[in-house]
């Protein structure tokens, strides 16, 4: 299983963390998301035929760009 952090600047209030976790765990393979609305982050959990490519498209959709990858 693989474990990424993604930067997610659109993230602003409850709605949008509610938005990503149910939207993202919707996608085959993942297994975990959670959003944090301080931070703007969100960590998830996936394994095959989830991949970092499909993760960031679907966020890219929902209008929650990936900025990049917190350390
Ligand atoms: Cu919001």
């Amino acid at each position: 299983m693989t474990t990424v952090t993604y930067k997610i600047p659109n993230i602003s209030c409850g709605h949008c963390v509610h938005t990503i976790q149910s939207e993202v765990s919707e996608l085959a393979g993942v297994t975990s998301v959670v959003a944090d609305m301080l931070n703007k982050q969100a960590t998830i959990s996936f394994d095959a035929p989830a991949s970092e490519d499909k993760i960031k498209s679907l966020l890219a959709e929902i209008n929650y760009p990936v900025a990049g990858v917190a350390a």
